[in-house]
């Protein structure tokens, strides 16, 4: 019996003594590999503790992330986000280039690249895509922040015209289709062929008409559109000028860098939707609202045309089936233009690492694993445990869910997925998870109705690497040549400035230094991207 309890004994001590190491191993373990970092995220997104994919990370690589937040409200309120007490690394920076460099510098944020020897994916990237090394570069030849990279062709081209069938065949079936215009129920299906001035006319009857039947003419909103926004922006109506356009009024024409403000058929463009707007056919509410007033005023069918990317988060479900894609409007020459968006999809400043880090080798080694394929998706879409995709793989690819329940796949996708640093690319669509049947779709209608009407030799600003001078001066000369070209815009065409000749050329002359100033660094840079990625 003593024996039997000495023999306890010695067991429990010899327990107790695995215990004690254990805890004392996982409690060292523990203070080397666990890191706190901030992100910025709405609280109607989920939060990343408890997301299966940074727990499946957690398992994979032994290191521990504990995530505290910002809403992007307080985040933006924070004039020195990388001065947080108790931080690692941001996540969601979105710190701009000049940022990242006047940190980087000062030794506050961590040179990426001194640390490569942790991280094989990020290495293998930058090998392998001498373009993306290059848009990540800051003056100093540093990189200082991890990027997120999706590439499917889709964000140069983010404005889709749709029009309201259910409405154009009224005016077939009741007679009162416009003088000139001659459709005919076989029209009406995606790749409808229009000039603007047939368009315009159609607009107009839905203004005037009661097109819903409600006994009301005053409630159709004949087109819309979100003004400068990054989707579903007026940029293409005016291109059908025969205008390269996008929302910044800038962009790249066989190898040079151009204002589209100095085109004279610009000034006409704006100068016809100044006439578009006081015939009512556009209407304030496209200056003034954001992206959400819009897709709500939307949803009931309200809109005789829309610029989005895409029709099913404008409509309600029962209303989609009424709209169809309209070609680019046909100039009177009969060519058709669309100009090609600076959304890049190689975007930055996603995630730095500060200074304060303990380990910032092993912390990147965490952040690398985020650019293999299986994370990315998660990363980017929710959750395989979460059912943002089906259990099984086909073929080696991860195969998106796209049904969940009463919920929208939208909806799903905000609560579900952190987004950030990913690595999405044609090979990584080719072989490792399969698109979201609505980007295909999106690609789809791009290629057969947008891309073919590109601007010829227009193409995107990539990201560009600018000296420290350059960062400065665009810093002191961009942000106020913005404000100054869109108050004039919008007040051209919202009838608070007579659009003459005279008008425009004072934009331009009161705003020719900083117009000049911005072209040469931006033409400097492209030219210095050029030579450095051998193109
Ligand atoms: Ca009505």
């Amino acid at each position: 019996m003593k024996k039997v309890i000495v023999g306890i004994l010695v067991a429990a001590v010899w327990l107790a003594g695995v215990i004690g190491y254990a805890v004392v191993a996982s409690g060292s373990n523990s203070s080397a590999h666990q890191f706190t970092v901030l992100t910025v995220k709405e609280d109607s997104v989920k939060d990343y503790n408890t997301m299966p994919v940074f727990q499946q990370l957690a398992d994979e690589t032994g290191i521990d992330v504990e995530w505290k937040y910002n809403t992007s409200a307080q985040y933006s309120n924070n004039t020195d986000p990388v001065g947080i007490k108790g931080i690692d690394a941001i996540y969601h920076s979105g710190f701009s280039n000049l940022k990242l460099y006047d940190y980087g510098r000062r030794g506050r944020i961590v040179a990426i690249d001194e640390y490569l020897d942790s991280m094989p994916n990020f290495s293998k990237i930058l090998s392998e895509r001498p373009d993306i090394k290059e848009a990540l570069k800051s003056p100093d030849g540093h990189i200082y922040s991890l990027p997120r990279v999706e590439e499917m062709g889709l964000k140069a081209y983010p404005n889709i015209l749709y029009i309201n069938k259910a409405w154009v065949k009224k005016l077939i079936d009741e007679g009162n289709l416009p003088d000139g215009v001659n459709l005919s129920a076989d029209d009406l299906k995606d790749g409808l062929d229009l000039s603007r001035e047939e368009f315009k006319a159609i607009l107009q009857k839905f203004n005037d008409l009661d097109m819903d039947d409600d006994g009301s003419t005053t409630n159709e909103v004949p087109l819309s559109f979100v003004s400068s926004n990054w989707q579903g922006n007026e940029s293409d109506l005016i291109a059908s000028f025969g205008v390269p356009e996008n929302r910044d009024h800038k962009t790249i024409v066989d190898g040079k860098v151009i204002f589209t403000i100095e085109m004279e058929n610009w000034f006409n463009a704006v100068r016809e939707l100044a006439d578009w707007y006081q015939r009512g056919l556009i209407r304030s509410a496209s200056f003034t609202q954001q992206e959400n007033d819009f897709l709500a005023r939307g949803q009931d069918g309200r809109y005789g045309a829309f610029y989005w990317w895409e029709k099913d988060t404008v409509l309600s479900a029962e209303k989609r089936d009424d709209y169809i894609i309209v070609l680019p409007l046909k100039d009177n020459d009969g060519n058709r233009y669309v100009g090609v968006s600076n959304e890049l999809e190689v975007e930055k400043g996603e995630c730095v690492i500060l200074d304060s880090c303990s380990d910032k080798a092993a912390l990147l080694s965490y952040f690398d694993k985020f650019f293999e394929p299986e994370y990315s998706a998660q990363l980017n879409y929710g959750s395989i445990k979460s059912g943002a995709f089906l259990s099984e793989k086909v073929d080696g690819k991860l195969i998106p869910n796209d049904d969940h329940g009463v919920q929208s796949a939208d909806d799903f996708r905000m609560k579900n997925a952190p987004y950030g640093v990913v690595y999405l690319t044609q090979e990584v669509w080719d072989t490792s998870v399969e698109m979201e049947s609505r980007a295909k779709l999106r690609v789809g209608n791009l290629e057969s109705y947008v891309k073919p009407y590109t601007y010829k030799g227009a193409t995107t600003i990539p990201n560009l690497n600018y000296t420290q001078d350059e960062l400065i001066t665009l810093n002191t000369y961009e942000s106020s040549l913005a404000k100054n070209i869109a108050s004039w815009f919008t007040g051209c065409i919202t009838g608070n400035i007579v659009p003459s000749t005279e008008s425009w050329q004072n934009l331009l002359k009161t705003n020719r230094a900083s117009i000049d100033t911005v072209l040469r660094i931006n033409q400097a840079a492209y030219d210095r991207y050029i030579a450095a990625i051998g193109a």
